[in-house]
């Protein structure tokens, strides 16, 4: 039986019995991952587990942070072509969005938007999206806004559309898959969208100097969130990580077009996880995140590979980062 096959049917009193820590039923997905990543080599840890309440608040400070220019860059993109965006996207839209956290990017598009239908934010924290889609619903009181609590890494089950399907996804969150997932949830999205379309935003292909600076900053909150999962492995996976034991080590590989992100144990020690131990050799590294970088002729084809028509793209003066409107016919 899986471990989370176990919680589930266990419950957590029974769990603590059998002598598994005692991990929340709602965290299962993470103790799970947790230890199969500890026990693979090289040793990995999926990045979608950044995003606990304090990975969150931290992913909000990295976003404000002035070496971290996606977040600036793509609100600036959507501010200023909202209304050429939502031209292409066409009235009467029922938007999705893929991972709507704050749900701040979709706004601009929201005003410019001719009746949209719905909109339809699709997020893992349930609590965290239903205080945001009041707050937006009171903005906007004719919209229909129907939260939707899920992974949308996995099949999530959405409502029957409503009207012409249209997906959104910022935040180059798509740079964050391998690229052969990258395709599937691309091919997936296309299915799902049939009939209307897909507005994503992909961070491109730049100087090496200015990817280092925006995942290696002065005040150290890259390093922070990245070490937050270990701080989460303890809170949450009766885990012993001491995180001063752990650096921080981010770095672009040109190869491949992509940010690596590792924690690096920086003496060799033993980690208990759960009533099991693992051992790290001094250098040993964790794999925490991929943040893959496009050039815009790449992600179209991509794009198109997946069985998506790639039809406008907006970049700003820099080439820092584009938004791709993609059809799904
Ligand atoms: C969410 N994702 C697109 C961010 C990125 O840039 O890959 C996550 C992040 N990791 C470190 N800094 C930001």
């Amino acid at each position: 039986m899986s471990a989370r096959a176990a919680v589930a049917t266990l419950g957590r009193a029974a769990v603590a019995t059998l002598g598994r820590c005692e991990a929340p039923a709602f965290e299962e997905d993470f103790v799970d991952a947790l230890l199969a990543g500890l026990r693979r080599m090289p040793k990995s840890i999926p990045c979608k587990f950044f995003y606990d309440k304090e990975g969150s608040l931290l992913f909000e400070k990295i976003c404000a942070l002035p070496e971290y220019y996606p977040t600036r860059v793509e609100l600036a993109l959507l501010n200023g072509n909202a209304d050429a965006m939502a031209a292409a996207i066409g009235p009467g839209a029922e938007i999705v969005e893929f991972g709507a956290g704050a749900s701040e990017k979709i706004r601009p598009l929201l005003d410019a938007l001719e009746s949209p239908r719905a909109y339809l934010p699709i997020d893992i924290s349930g609590s965290y999206l239903r205080s945001i889609a009041a707050q937006l619903q009171m903005q906007y009181p004719a919209l229909v806004i129907e939260p939707i609590i899920g992974d949308f890494t996995r099949d999530v089950a959405l409502p029957p559309p409503g009207g012409r399907r249209v997906g959104f996804f910022p935040g180059s969150t798509i740079g964050n898959f391998e690229p052969v997932e990258a395709r599937a949830f691309l091919a997936n999205a296309a299915r799902m969208l049939k009939g209307g379309g897909l507005l994503i935003g992909v961070d491109l292909v730049k100087d090496p100097s200015i990817l280092h600076a925006a995942y290696n900053d002065g005040a150290g909150v890259t390093a922070a969130f990245n070490k937050n999962l270990l701080a989460r492995a303890n809170r949450e996976a009766g885990a012993n990580f001491d995180l001063d034991q752990f650096d921080h080590y981010g770095f672009y590989n040109p190869l491949l077009y992509r940010i690596e992100i590792y924690l690096v144990s920086r003496k060799d020690q033993r980690v208990t996880v759960c009533g099991r131990t693992f051992g790290f050799s001094e250098g040993e590294a964790i794999h925490t995140e991929y943040s893959h970088k496009y050039t815009v002729k790449d992600f179209r084809s991509l794009a198109q590979s997946a069985g998506f028509i790639p039809r406008n793209v907006w970049c700003d003066q820099n080439r820092l980062f584009s938004i791709h409107w993609l059809e799904a016919p």
